[in-house]
């Protein structure tokens, strides 16, 4: 058995008090030690950013990588060992900015790893320059007369994107964003939790104050619906004044893994023989080289 404390690093996270991403490592451990995801086969990516810094916070394997690549090392990481869990974490700036081409891609070919995105609608780290989830109108360190382009819309955009499993929680609903977290683990294709998350620091808009009056539980939605899942998608855009957590879509469509000659069968690439030198004259004898 795991116990809550077997995940954790025992390093002292570098957030702010009363930052958001307090709520989303406690409701990652809490899903890791629900599952009992042994932490030996378990790898934490990230980016570059505050949320990034949490691959230190946990007692398990762990990439800190480089800003909007975090995605790009997880996949890495699950093509060559397809039995490990991997779990991505990273910003607003970081998945939806710099690493977007990635967050696409990563969507369509539906690889099975998890992302948390702790979406706080600036850029922490660097001390509070715009992000594309920061509101129309938004004045920041960047935009001192205010944002003047439409922020992104996370979920439509994933949905759209073909993720298979799309959700959005908040950091200050921990059990409910473990709940969660810990159905994405275990959906089986890339699945996407948004986490609203606020910056203390240097969002003054994006709130606990302001959050807990727009946050609201879906009920009564039924997320294998695309039509339903695109309406509550566009829900916020339409009407800021109401920010559904839960599950928005879910499909059960083929993993990349599944599909890749390579993999199929549950086989794991780092378990293959590696070539020898036999192998290698042979494949240079079909080019005749
Ligand atoms: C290639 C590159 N460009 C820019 C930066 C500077 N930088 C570091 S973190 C960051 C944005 C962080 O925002 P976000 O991803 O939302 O994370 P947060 O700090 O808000 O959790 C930027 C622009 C960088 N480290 N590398
Ligand atoms: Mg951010």
């Amino acid at each position: 058995m795991f116990a809550i404390q077997d995940y954790r690093s025992g390093i002292k996270p570098v957030f702010c008090p009363g930052c958001g991403d307090y709520g989303v490592l406690s409701a990652i451990t809490k899903a890791f030690a629900d599952l009992q995801l042994d932490p030996d086969n378990t790898v934490v990516v990230s980016g570059i950013g505050c949320s990034s810094s949490m691959p230190h916070d946990f007692k398990c394997y762990g990439i800190h990588g480089i800003h909007g690549r975090a995605l790009p090392i997880a996949e890495g990481v699950k093509l060559a060992n397809s039995e490990l869990n991997v779990v991505v974490v990273g910003g607003d700036g970081d998945g939806y900015g710099i690493g977007l081409q990635h967050l696409i891609h990563a969507a369509r070919r539906n690889i099975n790893i998890t992302y948390i995105i702790m979406d706080n609608e600036i850029y922490g780290l660097t001390t509070g320059q715009a992000s594309p989830t920061s509101s129309f109108g938004q004045k920041t360190k960047s935009t001192p007369f205010g944002v003047i382009e439409k922020p992104i819309n996370p979920m439509s955009l994933l949905i759209a994107s073909g993720a298979s499993y799309v959700a959005r929680g908040f950091s200050g609903e921990p059990m409910h964003l473990a709940e969660l977290i810990k159905n994405g683990i275990k959906h089986k294709g890339f699945s996407v939790i948004d986490v609203e998350s606020p910056c203390v620091s240097f969002n003054k808009l994006n709130t606990f104050e302001w959050a807990r009056r727009v946050v609201y539980k879906i009920e009564g939605h039924d997320p294998k619906d695309l039509s339903k899942a695109m309406e509550k998608a566009f829900e916020f855009e339409l009407n800021p004044a109401k920010l559904s957590i839960g599950l928005l879509y879910e499909s059960d469509r083929k993993t990349y893994e599944e599909l890749e000659v390579e993999l199929k069968g549950n086989k794991v690439l780092a378990k293959q023989d590696m070539l020898g030198a036999d192998d290698i004259l042979s494949f240079l004898d079909e080019y005749n080289v």
